[in-house]
C-alpha cells in the first residue's frame, strides 16, 4: 500500500506484479471469466473497432435447428432425441460491436418475421444446445411505443446470438399519474419469477440499446451487475462512481437479500440512487463489465409527462438507511390488470396506485376514455387499502382477480392501449 501516492520504484513494481499475479490467481480459483470483467474495468476500447459495427442480424441464419429425433422402431412412445449438449461459452456466434438504428424502427409485424425463433411472450431458447442462463429482461414502460419498437428490434437478435434462454417483459404503468420506474421494476421481478425459475433478472430501459454483445445477458452470482457503464449521453464513462442506472441485473436471491427496490420514488431521479445503496447497505458490491464493453446508445427524447424531476428524491435518499429493510419487495402492493403474450413480449398491465404525497389539487389529469376504467380500479383500489396491511396476501388476490376475469381486464388494457398508443 505504500506505494501508492508515490512513483514507482522497482521494489513497489515486483510488489505490485506479484499482487496482481496472486489476484488473478485468487480471482480464477473463486469466480471465472465473469467476474474477472469486473477486474479488469480500466480495459480500453482498442480491443473493439466501433467505428466498423456488424449488423445487429449478423449470424441469425446460424441459429442451429433442433438434432432429429431418432427414427421410431416398431410400437411404443416415440422416441426422444438425445439431450442436448451444453451452448458454449461464449457464445460462437458473437460478433462484438454492432450497429444501433434509434429512428425508424419496423413495425412489430416486420420484426417479428425477422426473428422466427421468437415464441409468444417474447420467449426465446437456444434449439440446439442447452442454454447456461435463464435470464427474464424486465422493462419499465409507459406511452413510449417507438422507443420500444427499436428495442425489440435491437434485443432479439442480440440476446439470441448470447445463446441464452430469455423472456422480455413490458410492464406498463396504467393510468396518467406520475411514473414509478422502480416500483414497476418490484412487480416486473415478481411476475416473472411466477412464471419461472429464472436464474437472472435483467432491469433495463426502454430507450438504451447495448452496442456490443459481448456484454452478456448473465449475472453474476455473489453481486448485482451494472452494465450500462459507457453510454453516450455521458460520453462513454460513468457518469459518477455509484451510478447504477440505465441497465442492471440481479440475481433472485441478491434481489431478496436487498428487499428489492423502493415503492416510494414517484417521477425521476434517485431510485436508481437508492437501489445502489439497497446494494451497500446489504453487504453486496455493484460488478461491471470493462468500459470498453458496457457501450449504449441512449434513444433521444423530449421530457416524458408525468415523469417530472421528483423533488423528494433528496430527502427519501437520506432516509434510505433507515427505510430499506420496511420499503421495497416486502411492502409491493399493486393490481395486475392484464397480462397478456404478445407475439415479442409479454405485456403486463399495471395499476401501481399514486403518489400518496401529492398535494391536493395536483392529482393527475385523466382523460375521459379512461374514466370508466378508472372507476372500477378505484373501487379495487378501496379494496386495497384494507390489504395493503397484508401485502404479500394483497398481490395474491389481485393477481387471481386479473387472471380469472379476462373480459374485464381486457378492456381495461384496451382503453390503456388505445390512450398510451402501445401498438400491437
Ligand atoms: C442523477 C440521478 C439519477 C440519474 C442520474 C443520471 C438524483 C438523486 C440526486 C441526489 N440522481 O443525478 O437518478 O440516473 O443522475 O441521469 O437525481
Amino acid at each position: 500500500m505504500a506505494c501508492f501516492g508515490r512513483s514507482l520504484d522497482s521494489h513497489c513494481t515486483l510488489a505490485l506484479l506479484v499482487g496482481f499475479q496472486f489476484a488473478f490467481v485468487l480471482y480464477f480459483s473463486l469466480g471465472g471469466f465473469r467476474g474477472l470483467v469486473s477486474v479488469l474495468v480500466h480495459t480500453t476500447d482498442s480491443e473493439f473497432d466501433y467505428s466498423r459495427p456488424h449488423d445487429v442480424y449478423t449470424n441469425l441464419s446460424h441459429l442451429g435447428a433442433p438434432p432429429p429425433p431418432p427414427r421410431n422402431s416398431g410400437t411404443g412412445p416415440p422416441a426422444t432425441g438425445p439431450p442436448l449438449r451444453d451452448c458454449q461459452i461464449p457464445s460462437p456466434l458473437l460478433v462484438g460491436p454492432v450497429s444501433v438504428h434509434l429512428s425508424s424502427p419496423l413495425s412489430l409485424e416486420e420484426i417479428r418475421q425477422r426473428n422466427p425463433l421468437v415464441l409468444p411472450g417474447g420467449r426465446y431458447r437456444p434449439p440446439d444446445c442447452e442454454p447456461r442462463h435463464h435470464t427474464a429482461i424486465v422493462v419499465p414502460y409507459r406511452n413510449r411505443q417507438t422507443h420500444l419498437r427499436a428495442l425489440l428490434y435491437h434485443l432479439h437478435p442480440f440476446l439470441q446470438r448470447q445463446q441464452i434462454h430469455y423472456s422480455i417483459y413490458i410492464v406498463q404503468q396504467w393510468g396518467n399519474g406520475t411514473f414509478n420506474r422502480a416500483k414497476l421494476l418490484n412487480v416486473g421481478v415478481r411476475e416473472a419469477l411466477r412464471d419461472e425459475d429464472w436464474s437472472c433478472i435483467f432491469l433495463h430501459d426502454v430507450d438504451l440499446l447495448p452496442e456490443n454483445d459481448h456484454n452478456t445477458y448473465t449475472c453474476h452470482k455473489q453481486f448485482p451487475t451494472h452494465l450500462s457503464v459507457a453510454m453516450d449521453k455521458f460520453r462513454y464513462r460513468l457518469p459518477y462512481p455509484q451510478y447504477f442506472g440505465g441497465v442492471s441485473a440481479v440475481t433472485p436471491d441478491q434481489y431478496m437479500k436487498m428487499n428489492g427496490f423502493p415503492n416510494q420514488y414517484w417521477g425521476w431521479g434517485g431510485e436508481d440512487d437508492d437501489i445502489a445503496a439497497r446494494v451497500r447497505l446489504s453487504g453486496m458490491k455493484i460488478m461491471r463489465p470493462p468500459v470498453a464493453i458496457g457501450h449504449y446508445k441512449m434513444i433521444k427524447h423530449k421530457g416524458d409527462r408525468g415523469n417530472e424531476q421528483n423533488p423528494r428524491r433528496f430527502d427519501l435518499l437520506k432516509r434510505t438507511r433507515l427505510n430499506w429493510r420496511s420499503d421495497g419487495l416486502n411492502s409491493l402492493t399493486y393490481e395486475l390488470l392484464s397480462k397478456e403474450l404478445e407475439p415479442l413480449y409479454t405485456n403486463l398491465t399495471v395499476d401501481i396506485g399514486e403518489d400518496p404525497r401529492l398535494p391536493p389539487g395536483k392529482l393527475p389529469f385523466l382523460v375521459k376514455a379512461t374514466t370508466s376504467v378508472h372507476q372500477r380500479s378505484t373501487s379495487m383500489t378501496g379494496e386495497r387499502s384494507k390489504q395493503e396491511k397484508r401485502p404479500e396476501r394483497a398481490v395474491a388476490a389481485n393477481t387471481t382477480v386479473a387472471k380469472s376475469d379476462a373480459a374485464r381486464t381486457k378492456t381495461a388494457n384496451q382503453m390503456t392501449q388505445q390512450k398510451t398508443g402501445v401498438m400491437k
